[in-house]
């Protein structure tokens, strides 16, 4: 077991890494299931083809039978995956609706934080909306694969002390991308032409150091704001779809920090947008 200095596991289970969104716990149960029927549907296909290969192998005493199949075999082996993938279906509709539903009840009905990612080839063009929190004016800043968010806060049961919901306006200017943000079990397509809608809450800030420290706002934001920027950790965002030459290198830093910080930063790259816009 690995733990972090404010008690989180970082443990890897198995196969992922740990989830830190709200939602990431119910997507990893749904990916176990899959991962598990599809491997052992594919096991004992596999296996009784090898079966069949060697049991019916070449042999000059036997003679060629005529068949025409059999139709209860045929039945069987399309109404048990069809009833399998129903379920999963089922299994699966409520995760969806969270995730992805705008209409569904258990869809975030408030975001914190709204941003707007425009994925170009090769990088992740993420706009804030600045002090006033509103897109379109003199105060919006946009910064080349940084996305920083504020995290949202828990209490030792996991209760949510305070929500923190992030929503990505995603879309592309080129070709199609895809937001990939493992530790948070996202994954979207950025489509050009068309304005996605994608959110998330990271309920674990970014681990900033050996001693697990977070920096505080008003030590470190004076000058130029990257002290964000400059934490030594981040969660990697990565483009999962095949979008070019340099689709291995279009990779985002997330950082989870909290709040104070988050808007700290905010401030000092919106004061400084605003100045340029008003200075010419
Ligand atoms: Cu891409």
């Amino acid at each position: 077991m690995q733990v972090r200095p404010d008690g989180f596991d970082v443990t890897w289970k198995w196969w992922l890494p740990p989830a830190h969104s709200s939602f990431g716990d119910d997507v990893d149960l749904l990916f176990y299931w899959i991962f598990w029927i599809t491997m052992l549907t594919f096991v004992g296909v596999e296996g009784l083809m090898l079966y069949f290969c060697f049991k019916y192998r070449r042999n000059p005493a036997r003679k060629t039978i005529y068949t025409k199949g059999s139709h209860s075999l045929e039945v069987a082996w399309t109404v048990i995956p069809a009833v399998i993938l129903v379920a999963l279906g089922v299994a699966s509709a409520k995760t969806w609706a969270t995730t992805k539903d705008p209409a569904n009840p258990s869809f975030p009905q408030e975001f914190q934080t709204t941003v707007k990612i425009i994925a170009e080839q090769f990088a992740w063009k993420v706009t804030y909306p600045g002090n006033d929190k509103e897109f379109g004016t003199d105060d919006d800043f946009t910064e080349t694969n940084i996305l920083n968010v504020p995290f949202e806060p828990t209490n030792a049961d996991g209760e949510v002390i305070t929500e923190e919901n992030v929503r990505v306006l995603l879309s592309s200017k080129d070709v199609i991308h895809s937001l990939f943000i493992p530790v948070l079990r996202v994954k979207q397509d950025a489509v050009p032409g068309f304005l996605g809608n994608v959110w998330f809450d990271c309920q674990r800030a970014t681990y900033a150091g050996p001693d697990g420290k977070h920096l505080t706002a008003d030590s470190k934001y004076s000058e130029d704001g990257r002290t964000l920027v400059d934490w030594e950790e981040s969660y990697e965002i990565a483009c999962a779809e095949l979008c070019g030459l340099g689709h291995s290198q279009m990779r985002m830093q997330l950082k989870a920090v909290p709040r104070a910080d988050w808007e700290a930063w905010v401030k000092v790259k919106s004061d400084a947008a605003k100045a340029r816009a008003a200075g010419g």
